[in-house]
């Protein structure tokens, strides 16, 4: 029987589920309270202040460490089904190993994950977004195989302590940012650049890591407590600039997503053959005896295959992709060029620009990027864990609501007419927050935060109203009633 849909119909099905997320060092602050260790991004920030657009840093950021009750009356007044943050490696865990764990460090997420229980929020945590130990970064960080070792420690601690409440599990946040963009730009914790190797050794390492934090899931802690694990990747969606580049395009997709997605969801496992190649040839051009990707070794393809339980995808924006011309430069990959596989991107001159430099309006982008992770991987359950917009001041956002109506809206199509299984979609953020490189200017929030403000104050922007009402109505029909907040 054909089920058959009407193309007005802008109504979310049953059960989906809305959730807003933030990120440990984006917003915590209190970064050397107690007995806290220093992680990667503290000691980045505090050494190069001038990396930072604002020259600030995650000292105070949000201040949610003291703040975390009024986070939870935020997801409450949202009617957020669930709240997505991530736990600091360093509150939890000092010196990096699992030698000490801070009572803390303990006590803070014990308190934040009961406290949205209580509301009926479910937390969905995620083990690691981008703060690695300091120490761990002295010994090499990601570009150290051992850092599969270090990160499953640390994973079974969390597993261990907040398991019993904790069902929905994302180990590492985007893992092509703490490998390629780190070690291709400079401008993230560490600035280390290494494109044709740290990049690649992180990529596999990075992989194992995830991997050796979801086995320890399957086998001690799913048996009794059921609950799902995956990994969040970053998608930028790569459309052709004429038809003669389609198969660069599809290069790029490969390169972006499935370099760190193939491992996982594929059936066969492994890097995905086509990047296999390219990678080879311009390492052994470029002078190298093999190929600077890191071969996994049949056990290991094995290890890493299958180790999902869902598919958690960020999006924000997407590319045109090319040829690079004879002579051209290259910006760094993969938010601007990809100089191994000759590629320059480009924005259609019909997408918007926002406040950032890397993000253009493309809401089709994030259609296409679900009907190719389909088309990929399998109708496998998919969630949105991260798609917001940015400004740079004011409560009032029409802009911002704008975006999410239009990205929603392509979001029920690829629901709707393409069949895909999306069970739940994630603002990013709950709140105005630490933006990286972007310091405090660059703001993602529903609520907007006051910096000036010793507490911190959070105030609801008419985003905020739109997606409470939202969530409320289920539907994306400008006739349903606004809702005070
Ligand atoms: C996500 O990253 C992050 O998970 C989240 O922490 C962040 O706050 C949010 O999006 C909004 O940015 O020189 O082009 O690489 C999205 C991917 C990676 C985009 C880092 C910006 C830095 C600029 N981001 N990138 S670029």
């Amino acid at each position: 029987l054909a089920v058959s849909w009407c193309a007005e119909d802008l109504t979310f099905p049953p059960g989906f589920k809305f959730g807003a997320a933030t990120a440990a060092f984006q917003v915590e602050g209190a970064w050397n309270v107690s007995d806290k260790g220093e992680s990667k991004w503290d000691r980045f920030c505090h050494e190069f202040p001038h990396k930072i657009q604002d020259r600030s840093n995650g000292d105070v950021a949000c201040d949610s460490y003291h703040q975390w009750k009024r986070d939870i009356e935020m997801a409450e007044e949202l009617g957020l089904h669930f709240y997505r943050f991530s736990v600091s490696w360093t509150r939890l865990l000092p010196s990096g190993f699992a030698n000490h764990i801070s009572e803390d460090g303990t006590r803070y997420y014990n308190n934040l994950i009961d406290g949205l229980l209580e509301k009926g929020i479910e937390p969905f945590v995620t083990l690691y977004h981008w703060d690695l130990p300091q120490s761990l970064q002295d010994l090499g960080g990601w570009t150290n195989p051992l850092v599969a070792d270090w990160f499953a420690d640390y994973a079974r601690v969390v597993f261990t302590l907040f398991g019993d409440r904790v069902k929905w599990w994302i180990t590492i946040n985007e893992p092509i940012v703490i490998c390629d963009v780190v070690y291709n730009s400079g401008i993230m914790a560490p600035p280390i650049i290494s494109p044709e190797t740290g990049a690649y050794l992180c990529n596999k390492n990075v992989m194992m890591a995830h991997a050796r934090a979801y086995r320890i899931y399957d086998e001690e802690f799913r048996p009794k407590y059921q609950g799902k694990v995956s990994v969040a990747n970053h998608h930028i969606w790569f459309d052709p600039l004429t038809p003669a580049d389609a198969e660069l395009a599809e290069l790029a997709r490969q390169n972006a997503v499935g370099r760190y997605a193939h491992p996982i969801y594929s059936k066969t496992g492994g890097w995905p053959a086509s990047i296999e190649k390219a990678l080879e040839e311009v390492s052994l051009k470029r002078g190298y005896s093999k190929s600077s990707l890191p071969a996994f070794t049949q056990e290991e393809i094995e290890f890493v295959r299958g180790t999902y339980d869902f598919y958690a995808m960020n999006h924000y924006t997407s590319r045109l992709i090319r040829k690079a011309r004879e002579g051209e430069t290259f910006n760094f990959w993969p938010f601007a060029d990809c100089i191994d596989l000759g590629a320059k991107v480009q924005k259609q001159e019909d997408w918007d620009v926002t406040s950032t430099f890397w993000f253009f309006i493309h809401p089709e982008g994030i259609r296409r990027q679900l009907a190719w992770l389909k088309q990929q991987y399998g109708d496998i359950e998919f969630i949105i864990t991260e798609n917001g917009f940015p400004t740079v001041e004011g409560i009032h956002d029409p802009i911002r609501i704008k975006y999410y109506k239009a990205y929603l809206k392509q979001v029920l199509l690829a629901i709707k007419e393409d069949g895909v299984y999306l069970t739940g979609y994630t603002a990013w953020s709950l709140m105005d927050n630490f933006e990286w490189s972007d310091g405090y200017a660059t703001k993602f929030g529903l609520y907007q935060v006051d910096y000036n403000d010793p507490h911190r104050k959070r105030t609801p922007r008419d985003s905020a109203r739109f997606y409470k009402n939202l969530i409320k109505t289920y539907t994306l029909d400008d006739g349903a009633t606004q809702d005070e907040l």
